[in-house]
């Protein structure tokens, strides 16, 4: 990555000290430096440095084995049962949310079994008791969508194209939904239906992971550093990777793979950025490493994520026989489901 030139004034100063201490020689990250509002008049003391860089995991780092292990291989993982295996109709909405609210709120997931596959409009009038929903606008994705924010996920092949991976038997690393958006543009709840398991259920399953257990596993210096520290192209306006809402650490994330993240730090460290990218690697560590959650699918069989406390991705898919097909629905949180309790806090991480 270039250098940024130093400029005069606070920046230069900062450039150059920033020189004198490290010898000049930044190579995956670049130091720039904000003046504060309240900057005193000489310019000397109330700078805060901004660090850029970026991570790109190497093969063999642990998180790429536990990786494999999770979402390619058959394993027997923790599946989740259903509270007392009876069926519900989705054709009353609100008596279908009351089933569903109470783990929801506890748990951060709701799974229940429908007599009949949801229509597209008893699915939009349940996800309408939960918050707005998010409109699928990706022009790539519009052949799979109806009423503008269902989207049908059928899983019919491989592909090597990304944009396409959901429509495919590939497997999905973990993320947080729409982690490269705003916080106010992230779904709340992601609504995962059903249609048909496909012929190898036990394939295909949808894997989630508690945000709260990856965070235990953290330092807290790994949080600090993680709740300073922004996808580079959301600096600004993003949530950091970690943050606070209502008391639990949240974590706005994708694991992108073998591609490469972009990142910007308010946290004071190394130039070189080494600080980041090992707490990176700690995050990608305890994602595949603490217990995950998977759900089997069958049909009409329906689960209500909430995008704040799971981590969720998907195991490789089975390409014989029927395909499997789920839709999905995803909500923006609304004053109507939990109120300000969900609004989050950018600061204290330090608990
Ligand atoms: O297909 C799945 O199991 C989940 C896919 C996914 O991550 C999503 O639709 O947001
Ligand atoms: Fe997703």
């Amino acid at each position: 990555m270039a250098r940024r030139q130093a400029g005069s004034g606070i920046e230069g100063c900062l450039c150059a000290r920033m020189r004198q201490l490290h010898g000049g020689h930044v190579r995956d990250a670049c130091t720039k430096a904000i003046r504060l509002p309240n900057s005193c008049e000489s310019g000397i003391a109330l700078v805060r440095s901004v660090r850029t860089g970026s991570f790109i995991e190497s093969p063999g780092d642990a998180h790429v084995v536990y990786r494999a292990a999770l979402l390619h291989a058959r394993t027997t993982r923790r599946e989740l049962s259903l509270d007392g295996q009876c069926t519900a109709s989705a054709s009353d909405p609100s008596r279908l949310l009351d089933r569903l609210v109470g783990s929801l709120t506890e748990s951060g997931m709701a799974i229940v079994d429908l007599n009949e596959p949801a229509s597209v409009d008893e699915l939009c009038r349940l996800g309408a008791l939960l918050g707005s929903a998010v409109p699928e606008l990706d022009p790539v994705v519009q052949p799979y969508v109806e009423a503008g924010v269902v989207l049908n996920l059928i899983s019919d092949d491989a592909t090597d194209e990304p944009n396409l991976a959901p429509f495919s038997t590939n497997s999905i690393s973990l993320h947080t939904e729409s982690s490269g958006h705003r916080a106010d543009e992230q779904p709340r709840f992601i609504i995962l239906m059903c249609v048909e398991p496909g012929s190898a259920p036990q394939w295909g399953q949808t894997i989630l992971v508690s945000m709260a257990s990856v965070a235990v596993k953290l330092t807290q210096a790994q949080i600090d550093v993680l709740g300073r520290t922004y996808y580079s192209r959301l600096a600004g306006v993003g949530p950091p990777i970690v943050r606070v809402m209502a008391g639990r650490r949240v974590f706005s994330f994708r694991d992108f793979g073998g591609t490469e993240l972009q990142w910007e730090t308010k946290s004071q460290g190394p130039p070189d950025g080494s600080d980041v990218n090992a707490a990176l690697r700690a995050l990608l560590d305890s994602m595949y490493t603490t217990e995950p959650t998977s759900i089997r699918w069958a049909r009409g069989r329906l689960a209500v994520i909430d995008n704040s406390y799971f981590f969720h991705g998907r195991s490789r898919g089975f390409a014989q026989g029927r395909p499997r097909h789920l839709v999905r629905l995803r909500i923006l949180s609304t004053q109507a489901f939990g109120g300000d309790k969900l609004s989050c806090h950018d600061a204290q991480l330090s608990t």
